[in-house]
């Protein structure tokens, strides 16, 4: 595996040279962070990107995301201009190195939380997701916490009443209408598209979520066979899901060389329906067997990239929520020593 980090580019907080020193640490997650949603990244921007990180000695092969237009999730008639600008953009971040491009196909919203500083027993504090409370929101006027989309309430208004009409289906269909576009170029330039889970896992709003369970990502990947076409397994959006065995699809896709990236954070679960905190990442804090989730990749020939996922905040830091650095540190350290272990042990079971 090789472990990154994410890194909001030059306005993050935490500089390249403290990243660089956590344990194993091969280089960051980041992406342009300056350009509309669907418009096309300068080369001039990626290539400061990319020497930012050579000079901080860390390298730059995941992006994390070239977001996608809502168009492309519509499919509406201008999807096609936002698909080739998405494959330009494929081809400049390739042309710097990048070999996965993380995204996410999520209408409207990517992940949704109700609380950002749920306060755990230790003091620190994490994001979590109260059933009750996500019941509580007025989609039509919406104050979310930590969600930065920048929409005007009118125009976030008629984008909710354009996804009316959007089905299941339909929303797939654009998937793979879109996928199909995209990874021959993803073919011929060497990158893998890493899908992220649904978070959380389920529709929101009325709004179809189409990559929250095992049998969502059999169906797409059965449509776009290709393996460029993976999954960024995250744990804890998947893990969210009661129904999700992620073990199990961790070993599955892993074997089949699709999981790409893998976000690692436990959640746990603190009601008997769809509540959810966000733990300290080992499995003694949470509802995941992290140890086994790990396992799973390593026994089914994983080589991608991991991350720490969000982090608590801890030590007095007032990081952006989910993405300090103390525990997110605390978190690569862990995941290096389950790695090591689990490497260890599958090598000794070959001999
Ligand atoms: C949250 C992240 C997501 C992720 C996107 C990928 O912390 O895991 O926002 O970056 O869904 O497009």
């Amino acid at each position: 595996m090789k472990m990154t980090f994410r890194w909001y580019g030059e306005t993050d907080t935490i500089p390249l040279k403290y990243i660089r020193q956590i344990p194993n640490m091969s280089g960051v997650v980041t992406a342009v962070y300056d350009v509309p949603v669907g418009e096309v990244w300068s080369d001039a921007s990626v290539s400061r990107l990319k020497r930012l990180c050579d000079e901080a000695g860390l390298g730059m092969e995941v992006i994390e995301s070239i977001p996608v237009h809502e168009d492309i999730k519509l499919g509406r008639g201008s999807r096609d201009v936002y698909i080739e600008n998405y494959c330009k953009n494929i081809r400049t971040v390739a042309k710097y190195g990048v070999k996965c491009v993380c995204y996410n196909f999520m209408p409207v919203f990517d992940w949704l939380r109700t609380d950002m500083h749920h306060v755990n027993f230790d003091g620190s504090d994490s994001l979590s997701y109260s059933r009750e409370d996500f019941d509580k929101i007025d989609p039509q006027n919406l104050h979310l916490p930590g969600w930065d989309e920048s929409y005007a309430p009118d125009e976030l208004r008629s984008l909710l009443s354009a996804y009316s009409d959007v089905s299941h289906d339909m929303l797939f269909d654009n998937l793979v209408y879109f996928l199909k576009a995209v990874t021959p170029v993803c073919d011929e330039v060497g990158v893998k598209m890493a899908i992220h889970a649904d978070d959380p896992p389920w529709d929101v709003f009325g709004l179809p979520r189409i990559v929250s369970s095992e049998a969502d990502l059999d169906r797409m990947f059965a449509a776009v066979p290709s393996t460029n076409n993976g999954v960024t397994l995250c744990t804890g959006s998947f893990g969210a899901g009661r129904t999700n065995d992620v073990v199990r699809m961790a070993a599955k896709y892993a074997a089949q060389g699709r999981v790409h990236f893998a976000h690692l954070r436990n959640i746990k679960y603190t009601d008997d329906k769809d509540s959810f905190c966000e733990v300290g990442h080992c499995s003694a804090y949470g509802s995941l067997d992290m140890a086994a989730i790990v396992r799973a990749l390593v026994e089914n020939g994983f080589d991608g990239y991991v991350r720490p996922d969000h982090g608590r905040n801890i030590w007095d830091e007032n990081g952006k929520p989910g993405y300090g650095l103390y525990d997110r540190a605390l978190g690569a350290a862990y995941i290096n020593g389950l790695f090591e272990y689990a490497e260890k042990c599958a090598k000794a079971d070959k001999h």
